[in-house]
């Protein structure tokens, strides 16, 4: 077919009905690069004997070193009238966010499953994937050569094993649809409500109104039948893309019809699916599988493969190719026919007889929709940032999606960039993007130098900017191109400055910013970054910067303490970020810590039992309350109250901390949006400003208060969902502080809610107000307390803080300024106190305190205090700090991992050693299960981030390259082991010996994390100075 010539593509880039964006998506390995290896190789920009050995599209050194994909790459390529602009997506979990961003510039996709390995995680993760986006899919179900010569499965048998994967894909997608079927159910009959409230509809008008709950309704009525896949609807293509060979049922219905003299479209419905032949009667009949038939899909399809295989490669038997060739009229080369390896002659073969690009292109043309066919639903979904509804937006904005408007709108989305091989006239990276395009609006231009404002989401600011130029993005190439019409892929440069990872380009400031990608992975894993010579520290950070902007999913940062920091989803992630900063970003050497794993700390109800599960009684409530050393500022109660004094004297505050239920804690670390909002609709209440919120919003934030009050249940917490003061860290965080002081009336964190909802129904409430003066430093010491932990400084995570004792004993405002008259000080006082209820509130909480009766000296002692320890609101945030934690160090503490899930499949004879390396580093096997029909194991298990580094080549190395495993980050878990743990009875003695340092894993972790950060650490270096004695049994 030769070179594609550029002029060829641009034409074909003008008529966007035959344009086809679209990615492959798979599990990791599954064969996507080999697959497009093919398919670029139909347009011949490489040589058709490489395709599947070159893997082209893996440009960069390290994906062909390691053989995994890293980064997505596009191509554009011609198929008849077709223009397809291809991206190949990663499928290793690690870079799940490539996935996300393909996704989004794609309106179709080519989901490949493994014909021996089935549907595995990230199957399942990239088919809801491209659901969420609504983009359509088409399968194809490669490696069948595996079945033929690794399982060794007879035609028959291959046949059932493929109906199982297409159940397996089916049973995924039939779940997604189920459950959109259900959500939309609730989103209409939640509108249908409003609709109701508002007055808009006569009750007549909806029946439903005297709900009668019918769960099917919904699901009888939607059309579902385009969703699956099925060979007879043609969105299956069934291949092995290594030896070049894939087909739909389509080309052997043709094949056959003409042979056999039945109609194709009969054969269509009938190839795939329980039909026989009927030999005698010439007929095509139901039953095969009642009957012991063979089908008619083993009978005509598949037996030929499994023929040809078994001459070719089994038998090499060379009469039978020669007369297979000449039925099949294919030619062959000598030199491939005398080929020693079978292989090449086969894949020779195959690739005449039913070459896979052409299936693959074909249905792809066939099936998947051009950009103008862009469902107005996708557009809704696009458009509604916040979970702002579509009908909610602007007249404006709501007709851009129709085009109606003149207003030469030009969407772009420019999400992902791609990282280009160097040259001198282009960048070093240049950012891949979609125009996105209203559906009557085709045909109008990028121009070459427009100036369009950019919207960068989240930010609601515009911007504007120019793009320099356009590029075709061809693989391993980029052409530059002048204009580019609507509805294709394309390349821009020149918008590094003002873009970060992603953003919408409308020349509309209508327009809202598209929704931001919906990521699966999350950054967990952070080393510290510094150049092998001081002085390129500019070039790093100027690295640093890009690489941020480049990569969806990794965080750059510069953390208080100066460090340079970069957080990846994984290993795998993290050794490609700091490849890219090598070779392309900054250029520089640099160094980079050991991975830096997060923890978080906590407290638990005092334990039962000890470590050699003996009862404890109450000894261990003795050895805990030992650690807090009470001073005259500081007591202790036994019930584990923290009573701290500021240094002046003047305020005590007592606080205990909780142990949070667990679900809360989860709750809580959900919701950090919602929490963060309900922080600023407080703040801008406070300051006498109003937040709109949506009524989403409002709805969401009613429910998570709720399910709190469910949650919170018991003596303890009684009324605790309404006495919230505050969480934490940074206001958001899954730490409560807690009212708890008797007498003491603040508004709860959810008053901005009743007021928002107070405004609705049109009477404002008069706001009760009584924040005493000095409110906001305890929960600024609350904050700080929570930021950091006393074990090793790292958050806190599901505690609560309750403050069950604040008293102030103000001798009285003038003593903060001892050299004002009187007159002077009474008029001050009077402009101070501003609303009479706080200083009420103030005189009544002081009146508590017991100490109200000071005599006039006392105050005046005082007033030096004040000086001498500078202001008041210092004092009490760094009381609250350390009593919050005293409080916490009061109870048991625990360190919490990050833990990662993680699925592995290995045959049978590999199973040990998996789980002699699983155990090894602390992981637990959650489940092992057979794979159906297949010798596989799948083990799920969680696994410490913190064990978790070398596991996967620990594993491959074990298992010889059998098992590779899939991890994720999942949640925190508390280790069970107390670092502070020193063995006390007779059988811990006996069980772990004196030292007893094996058994502490989290000791091992909180040291390691307090070496990092410079912090003390009590250790016995030298266990025994004098002598090493010789301990014998028998003395
Ligand atoms: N037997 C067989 N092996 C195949 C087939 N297709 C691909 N492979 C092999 O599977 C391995 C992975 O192929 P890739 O194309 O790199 O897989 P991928 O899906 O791109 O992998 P990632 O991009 O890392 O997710 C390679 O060793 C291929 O040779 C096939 O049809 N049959
Ligand atoms: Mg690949």
């Amino acid at each position: 077919m030769g070179y594609t010539s550029l002029d060829k593509i641009k034409a074909l880039q003008k008529n966007p009905a035959n344009v086809r964006n679209l990615c492959i998506l798979a599990h990791v390995d599954h064969g996507k690069t080999t697959l497009a290896d093919s398919l670029v190789a139909s347009n011949g920009i490489i040589s058709s004997r490489l395709a599947g050995k070159l893997r082209y599209l893996d440009s960069r050194e390290d994906e062909q070193i390691r053989g995994i994909t890293m980064k997505s790459s596009a191509i554009s390529l011609h198929y008849k009238d077709y223009l397809i602009n291809l991206i190949d997506s990663p499928g290793h979990v690690d870079f799940s966010s490539e996935v996300s961003t393909a996704v989004r510039l794609c309106d179709g996709a080519i989901v490949i499953v493994d014909a021996v390995e089935g549907v595995c995680p990230q199957t399942q993760a990239v088919l809801r994937q491209a659901w969420l986006e609504n983009i359509r899919p088409v399968l194809v179900i490669n490696k069948i050569d595996r079945l033929i010569m690794e399982l060794k499965l007879t035609s028959q048998e291959a046949y059932t094993h493929l109906q199982k994967i297409l159940e397996q894909v089916n049973a995924v997608t039939g779940s997604l649809f189920t459950s959109k079927v259900l959500e939309d159910r609730a989103v209409k009959e939640e509108r249908a409500e409003e609709d109701k409230e508002e007055g808009d509809i006569e009750p007549a008008e909806c029946p439903g109104s005297e709900q009668v709950y019918d769960w099917s309704a919904g699901l009888e009525d939607s059309d579902d039948s385009q969703l699956y896949f099925s060979p007879d609807q043609g969105n299956v293509v069934f291949a092995s893309a290594i030896d070049g060979w894939g087909f739909s049922i389509q080309q052997f219905a043709q094949i056959h019809s003409q042979r056999m003299g039945i109609r194709a479209e009969v054969l269509l419905k009938t190839l795939w699916g329980d039909f026989y032949l009927n030999a005698k009667a010439k007929k095509i009949m139901k039953g095969a599988h009642a009957k012991g038939k063979k089908p008619l899909f083993v009978q005509l399809v598949l037996d030929n493969i499994w023929s040809l295989y078994d001459a070719v490669v089994t038998r090499r038997d060379k009469e039978k190719i020669e007369k297979m060739m000449m039925s099949l009229g294919v030619k062959v080369m000598t030199r491939d026919s005398r080929h020693s390896d079978p292989k090449v002659l086969l894949s020779a073969i195959c690739s005449q007889w039913l070459p896979v690009s052409q299936a693959v292109l074909f249905m792809v043309c066939d099936k998947l929709p051009s950009p103008l066919d862009m469902t107005s639903e996708r557009i809704e979904r696009l458009m509604s940032v916040g979970a702002r509804r579509f009908h909610s937006l602007p007249l404006q904005t709501q007709e851009l999606k129709t085009g109606e408007t003149h207003t030469h709108t030009l969407q772009l989305h420019k999400s992902c960039l791609g990282s280009w091989p160097d040259r001198d006239t282009l960048r070093d990276w240049q950012p891949f993007s979609r125009r996105k395009v209203g559906r009557e609006m085709p045909n109008q231009e990028v121009q070459h130098r427009t100036s369009v404002s950019a919207c960068l989401p989240p930010v609601p600011h515009l911007a504007c900017c120019t793009m320099d130029s356009l590029y075709l993005l061809m693989g391993r190439e980029l052409e530059e191109l002048e204009e580019v019409p609507s509805g294709n892929v394309l390349g821009i440069g020149g918008l590094e400055e003002c873009v970060l990872k992603s953003a919408t380009l409308s020349t509309s400031p209508a327009l809202p910013p598209f929704i931001p990608l919906n990521f699966e992975a999350t950054p967990i894993v952070r080393v510290a970054i510094e150049p092998k010579h001081p002085s390129e520290m500019p070039k790093l950070v100027r690295g640093m910067r890009l690489l941020n902007q480049a990569d969806p999913c990794a965080e750059v940062l510069i953390q208080e303490t100066g460090e340079h920091v970069l957080v990846t989803a994984g290993e795998v992630h993290l050794q490609r970020c700091l490849d890219d900063l090598r070779e392309r970003f900054a250029k520089i050497e640099i160094s980079a810590s050991k991975p830096i794993i997060p923890f978080r700390e906590t407290v638990i109800r005092p334990p039962k039992v000890d470590m050699v599960n003996e009862d404890l009684g109450k000894q261990q409530k003795v050895a805990v309350i030992h650690q807090v050393k009470e001073s005259d500022t500081l007591h202790l109660d036994p019930s584990g109250l923290v009573t701290l004094t500021t240094p002046n004297r003047q305020a005590t505050v007592g606080v205990r901390a909780i142990p949070l239920p667990e679900e809360v804690t989860l709750l809580l670390e959900g919701s950090a949006d919602l929490i963060r909002t309900l922080e600023q609709a407080g703040q801008a209440q406070r300051e006498g400003r109003t937040l709109d919120m949506s009524t989403w919003t409002l709805d969401a934030l009613m429910v998570l208060k709720s399910r709190l009050e469910v949650l919170l249940q018991g003596r303890k917490w009684r009324n605790a969902v309404d006495r919230i003061w505050a969480f934490g860290p940074r206001r958001y965080g899954p730490n409560i502080l807690l009212n708890s002081v008797e007498g003491y009336q603040r508004p709860s964190v959810w008053h901005c809610l009743e007021r928002e909802k107070g405004e609705k129904e049109g009477g404002a409430k008069a706001e009760a107000s009584a924040i005493r003066d000095f409110d906001n430093s305890v929960v600024s010491g609350f904050q700080l307390a929570t930021l950091s932990g006393p074990m090793c400084e790292e958050p806190l995570m599901g505690v609560c803080f309750s403050v069950e004792r604040w008293d102030m004993n103000f001798p009285t405002q003038r003593t903060h300024l001892d050299s004002v008259t009187e007159e002077d000080s009474n008029s001050l006082d009077a402009s101070v106190s501003e609303s009479p209820g706080e200083a009420a509130g103030q005189q009544e909480a002081s009146g508590k305190a017991g100490g109200a009766g000071e005599t006039p000296s006392q105050a005046e002692g005082a007033v030096v205090l004040v000086d001498c320890y500078g202001p008041f609101s210092g004092q009490l945030i760094a009381a609250v700090k350390e009593a919050c934690r005293h409080a916490f160090q009061a109870k048991p503490q625990r360190l919490m991992a990050a833990m990662y899930t993680c699925e592995i499949m290995a045959t049978a004879e590999v199973l040990g050693r998996v789980y002699g390396v699983l155990g090894k580093r602390e992981g637990r096997v959650l489940q092992e299960e057979m794979k159906e029909g297949t010798e596989m194991f799948i083990i799920k298990a969680v696994l410490p981030v913190a064990e978790s580094f070398g596991f996967a080549d620990e594993i491959r190395k074990r298992t010889s390259g059998l098992a590779s495993p899939q991890l994720v980050f999942s949640h925190w878990e508390v280790i069970s082991s107390d670092p502070s743990w020193v063995p006390t009875t007779e059988e811990e003695y006996l069980h772990f010996g004196e030292k007893a340092d094996s058994a502490n894993q989290a000791l091992k972790y909180m040291n390691g994390v307090r070496r990092r950060k410079g912090l003390y650490v009590e250790e016995k270096i030298v266990e025994h100075g004098e002598k090493q004695r010789t301990l014998s049994k028998n003395k």
